[in-house]
């Protein structure tokens, strides 16, 4: 998989409202679990790790926040993410903060695995060694 990218999530509008559908298919792993970031304080920042398999598609379904992300080699990236109508597919091996967040801002995040703790790396210099063996 290539790097981090936004996707455009594809959306049905009526006089209803709006309605956004990740199908089968849509993303290039199939779902595992799906968890989400709410009643985030707007000073809160989440994230500070990086995970070594997991794969994540991360949407702004309220509010908005920012991603900033490190691949551990010197390369910098940084997300808005404003809107449900797109998300964040984010590969494996990218440091990872999560910032700004809007007043009731809610970050769902779908991921290509279950939960677990020893997929992180929770400090940056054993990330960037990490990085640097592979
Ligand atoms: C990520 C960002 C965007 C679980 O028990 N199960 C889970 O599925 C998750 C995601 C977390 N937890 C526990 C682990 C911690 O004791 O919930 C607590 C808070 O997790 P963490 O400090 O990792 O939360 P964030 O917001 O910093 O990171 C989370 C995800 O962990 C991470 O994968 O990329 O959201």
């Amino acid at each position: 998989m290539a790097g981090p990218v936004l996707l455009n999530v594809p959306t049905i509008e009526d006089s209803r409202g709006e309605l956004g559908i990740v199908d089968t298919g849509f993303l290039p792993f199939a779902i595992a679990r799906i968890y989400y970031l709410f009643d985030v304080s707007t000073q809160s920042t989440r994230g500070g790790h990086a995970h070594k398999t997991l794969t994540q598609f991360l949407v702004a379904v309220s509010g908005s926040f920012s991603v900033e992300l490190s691949d551990g080699l010197g390369n910098d990236f940084a997300f808005s993410l404003r809107s449900p109508r797109e998300g964040l597919l984010l590969p494996p091996g990218f440091w990872r903060q999560l910032s700004d967040f809007s007043s009731g801002s809610v970050c769902l995040v779908m991921a290509s695995q279950p939960y677990n703790p020893e997929d992180y790396i929770r400090e940056f210099g054993q990330f960037a060694a990490w990085k640097q063996r592979r």
